[in-house]
């Protein structure tokens, strides 16, 4: 899994954004993006040492090969995206108001703050210009500021981009890492262009928030349903896609049982030893989040459970506490987490499907394959 996808020597690459697949080495034309958004092909200019071409190259784009339609106009993937073989394409999934948005933001934050030293694990921002516009646009409000990030826009008629990716690296296995954050409403609204990338996707975080009750105005698990259903729909390696289901804004329910033995857990604890994760803790987290959005009547939410091999769940906390509304110096509204934000665990989830991809070594390919899915009640042995 983790070697590159080749076909006849070429690096194939599924393009995330519109599907199209193609040899990533066949056309080896770099592009610059200038400050007004352009993209300039970057051709050694006449006597231009190596060295002056080469950082030049530094940041640059391929152009996806897609045939176009009229009126259509080429887009760009960084080169970094294919040059490590197969990249992974991460989605979160979930209704709106999960907290989707806040969590990719707080996984970020820690990414960038070295976190994944606990586990060995190196990460480099595969576009460091985006990074630093995603960080500049996410982290940085609700990290420095205190201030939550919007709801994300629906946007279901243009082709979704991914906000962020890394290239992380665990030992000799080198992997670019790619995320997908969508409105909930688009997730759950049929198929539109905006959520065609799910066809693309090769592990998925799915974000419920422990209050059904709060989820907007799309039925309250149609984004989880029918992302599945999809999947579902195309070839067989899709029972393979590893899922980590993420149970947010546990920070409310915190002195609950299971809640606050798990959440009290330092984050990453089953992945110590990254290339033999703790399966056992895993089993033990799942098995109680699985009773616990049982309990509460979400069963849909364990849907994934019954269509893919490798299911972990965690519960987690994107922010560590609850915002409030406040008002900005403009007298525009916003909800301010006033102690500050800090995030519980965030990272279990991503690690979780990182492992399953295979990303640090083999054992973590039996990570999420359980010896019987966790039962519930009616079963009596949870
Ligand atoms: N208490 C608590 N609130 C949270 C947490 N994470 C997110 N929230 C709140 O939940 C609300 C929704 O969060 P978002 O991240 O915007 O949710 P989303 O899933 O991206 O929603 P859409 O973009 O509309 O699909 C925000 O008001 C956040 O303040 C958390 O860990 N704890
Ligand atoms: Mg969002
Ligand atoms: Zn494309």
């Amino acid at each position: 899994m983790t070697t590159p996808f080749t076909r006849n020597d070429a690096t194939v690459v599924l393009c995330p954004t519109c599907l199209h697949e193609f040899d990533w080495n066949a056309d080896p034309t770099l592009y610059e993006r200038t400050k007004g958004r352009q993209f300039i092909p970057i051709f050694q200019l006449d006597g231009e040492p190596e060295r002056v071409l080469r950082d030049r190259q530094l940041g640059a784009w391929k152009k996806c090969a897609a045939p176009l339609r009229e009126s259509e106009n080429p887009h760009f993937l960084p080169a970094r995206y294919g040059q490590y073989g197969r990249p992974l394409v991460v989605a979160f999934v979930g209704g709106s108001n999960a907290g989707k948005s806040h969590l990719l933001a707080a996984m970020v934050r820690e990414i960038e703050r070295g976190a994944l030293d606990a586990i060995g694990a190196r990460a480099d921002a595969l576009d460091h210009e985006e990074h630093d516009n995603y960080v500049a646009t996410f982290v940085d409000p609700l990290f420095r500021y205190n201030r939550a990030i919007e709801s994300t826009t629906p946007e279901r008629n243009a082709p979704a981009e991914f906000l962020d990716g890394f290239v992380v690296t665990h030992g000799s296995v080198t992997r670019p890492v790619v995320f997908f954050d969508v409105s909930g409403e688009v997730l759950a609204s049929g198929r539109d262009l905006g959520n065609q990338f799910l066809l693309a996707i090769d592990a998925m975080i799915v974000v419920a928030d422990w209050d059904r009750t709060r989820v907007g105005r799309e039925d309250i698990h149609a984004a989880v349903s029918w992302t599945l259903r999809r999947l579902q729909n195309q070839d067989g390696r899709r029972h393979d896609l590893p899922v980590a289901i993420a149970i947010n804004k546990c920070d409310e329910v915190r002195f609950e049982d299971p809640v606050m033995r798990w959440l009290r857990r330092p984050q990453l604890a089953a992945f110590r030893q990254a290339r033999n994760p703790d399966r056992q803790l895993l089993w033990q987290e799942s098995r109680d989040a699985y009773a616990y959005l049982f309990q509460r009547d979400m069963g849909k939410w364990l849907e994934p459970y019954s269509v893919f091999r490798q299911v972990t769940m965690h519960f987690v906390s994107a922010t560590g506490s609850q915002g409030v509304g406040a008002e900005d110096q403009f007298g525009t509204p916003y909800v301010r987490f006033v102690n500050g934000v800090r995030p519980k665990r965030v990272l279990d989830p991503l690690v979780s499907v990182l492992a399953m991809s295979g990303l640090f070594g083999p054992a973590g390919l039996q990570v999420g394959v359980w010896p019987e899915p966790p039962r519930t009640a009616q079963g009596g042995d949870l």
